[in-house]
């Protein structure tokens, strides 16, 4: 071992750097059209959030009129394996069904531990993130020129609270993996809803029963 400089390691595998192609190791990524490279966008529609949204009659409202595009992400997936990062350009149309702005479906990494980090690079809206253990909520700005850090083992959401396209990048282990199920069941103890003109996290139980009461948000 050469005791000057112990961080260059024999490497466990083979380096995995002429395996990658040249155009995963640069990517060139546009605002206006919001895109990465070529790569595929896989689409998410309305009709895809069904149980998302709070106030399920706007939601079959809201489908009856069409199916908009709500989002679109195109990963990128240079390597895999102990270390190697995966990221994805992610683009969520600006709307809203009720109250309750157009959002991600959500998710906790599959690999629980796997943090994120998200860079901001247009538009305006806010991540929720949901600790799996506790249920403690936090609504947290993404913004341009902004980056979010989602720890591991938090369920999180992203939310366009402005008026044009929310445009990010997600930049995760390429361990973590998508886990929908959890918040497919429970869905996130908030709901983001616009609130005397402004966004505000808010108990979806609260939500509820207001709309029992005869005063939907
Ligand atoms: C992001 C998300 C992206 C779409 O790349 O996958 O924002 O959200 P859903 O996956 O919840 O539909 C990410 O967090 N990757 O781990
Ligand atoms: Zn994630």
């Amino acid at each position: 071992m050469n005791p000057d400089n112990d961080s260059i390691k024999p490497a466990s595998a083979p380096c995995p750097l002429a395996a990658i192609a040249s155009d995963d190791l640069f990517v060139h990524y546009t605002l206006d059209p919001a895109r990465l490279g070529d790569r595929p966008m896989t689409e998410r529609r309305l009709a895809d959030l069904r149980g998302c949204f709070a106030d399920g009659a706007a939601f079959e409202a809201a489908l009856r009129r069409g199916n908009p595009l709500l989002y679109s992400v195109s990963p990128v997936e240079p390597a895999s394996g102990d270390g190697q990062l995966h990221y994805g350009l992610g683009v969520l149309q600006p709307g809203k069904i009720g109250a309750e702005y157009f959002m991600t479906k959500g998710h906790l990494h599959a690999h629980r531990p796997a943090a994120e980090v998200y860079v901001g690079l247009a538009g305006e809206g806010a991540m929720l993130l949901e600790d799996e253990a506790t249920g403690e909520s936090r609504l947290v700005p993404l913004l341009a020129h902004s980056v979010v850090y989602v720890p591991g083992r938090t369920a999180h959401r992203t939310v366009n609270t402005g008026a044009a396209p929310l445009v990010y990048i997600g930049i995760y282990p390429s361990n973590a993996g998508h886990d929908y199920a959890p918040v497919a069941k429970n869905n996130f103890r908030h709901v983001v809803i616009e609130r005397d003109g402004r966004p505000a996290p808010v108990p979806r139980a609260e939500i509820k029963n207001r709309r029992l009461a005869g005063s939907p948000v």
